[in-house]
C-alpha cells in the first residue's frame, strides 16, 4: 500500500485491489452531433481532458492494473430506457433518434463508441449502462467483487452526472474511491468544482480527489 497525495488526506493506494474506472468517454458526449450537444452543451470543454486521461490509462496499463470502461447506452428497442429519461426536456435529438453519428445513445452506433484515443484493449471490461450510475442494472459490482477490487480510481464525464452518481453508488457498496480532478470534466465548470468539493468534504464522505500527477508518482 502506497500513500497517495490526495484531499482531504492521503489515499491508501493499493494497485492489486484497484480498478481504473473510465466513465462514458464516448463520442456521444465528446464529439459534435451526439447526445451531449443535443442537450445544448459545448462539447469542446470535455475534449480538453483527453490527453490527461490517456496518460493515466497508459501508465495504469503498464503497471498491470484492472481497467473498466463504461458507456451510457441503450438497447436498440429502448426497452431499457425509461420514458421519463427519453421524453424529459426538449433536446434537439432524443435518445434513439437518428443523428449524424447514428442513433443517439444506442448500443453499437458510431456515436456510442468510446473515442479512439481511449479505445478499450482486448481483455478490458466494457460496461454498457442504461443509467447515470455504472452500478445500476449492470454486472459491475459482481465483476469487481470477483476480481478482489476494493478501490476505484475514477476518470471520465460528466463530473456531476455520471461520474458523481457512480462514485456515490460505489461508496455505498464499500469501495474507497479516488476521483482524478484533471481527468474529469463537466459542461458546467461550476458544477465540476462543486462536485470535487462535495466528494472530499466531511472527511471524504464520498471519496478522495487528487491530481493525476500524484497517481502517476506512485504507479
Ligand atoms: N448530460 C450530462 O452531463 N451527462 C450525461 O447525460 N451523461 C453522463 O454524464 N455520462
Amino acid at each position: 500500500m502506497k500513500p497517495l497525495d490526495a484531499l482531504p488526506f492521503a489515499y491508501p493506494f493499493d494497485l492489486a485491489h484497484s480498478a481504473l474506472l473510465i466513465i462514458d468517454m464516448q463520442r456521444d458526449f465528446i464529439e459534435p452531433g451526439g447526445f451531449g450537444e443535443s442537450l445544448g452543451n459545448d462539447v469542446t470543454l470535455l475534449q480538453a481532458i483527453v490527453p490527461a486521461v490517456a496518460q493515466v490509462l497508459d501508465a495504469w496499463r503498464r503497471a498491470g492494473g484492472m481497467v473498466v470502461h463504461t458507456r451510457e447506452s441503450h438497447r436498440a428497442d429502448l426497452s431499457d430506457c425509461p420514458p421519463a429519461k427519453r421524453l424529459r426536456g426538449s433536446p434537439r435529438l432524443r435518445i434513439g433518434d437518428d443523428g449524424p453519428m447514428g442513433r443517439i445513445l444506442v448500443q453499437g452506433e458510431p456515436g456510442n463508441q468510446i473515442i479512439p484515443a481511449l479505445a478499450p484493449l482486448a481483455g478490458e471490461t466494457v460496461i454498457d449502462k442504461p443509467g447515470k450510475g455504472a452500478f445500476y442494472a449492470t454486472p459491475l459490482h459482481a465483476l469487481l467483487t470477483q476480481a478482489g477490487i476494493s478501490q476505484i480510481v475514477c476518470m471520465g464525464v460528466t463530473t456531476e452526472v455520471c461520474v458523481q452518481t457512480t462514485l456515490r453508488e460505489a461508496n455505498d457498496r464499500g469501495y474507497d474511491c479516488l476521483l482524478l480532478e484533471d481527468c474529469t470534466e463537466s459542461y458546467f465548470p461550476a458544477f465540476k468544482a462543486a462536485t470535487l468539493a462535495m466528494v472530499r468534504a466531511q472527511g471524504a464522505i464520498v471519496g478522495w480527489t487528487a491530481h493525476s500527477r500524484d497517481l502517476l508518482a506512485v504507479l
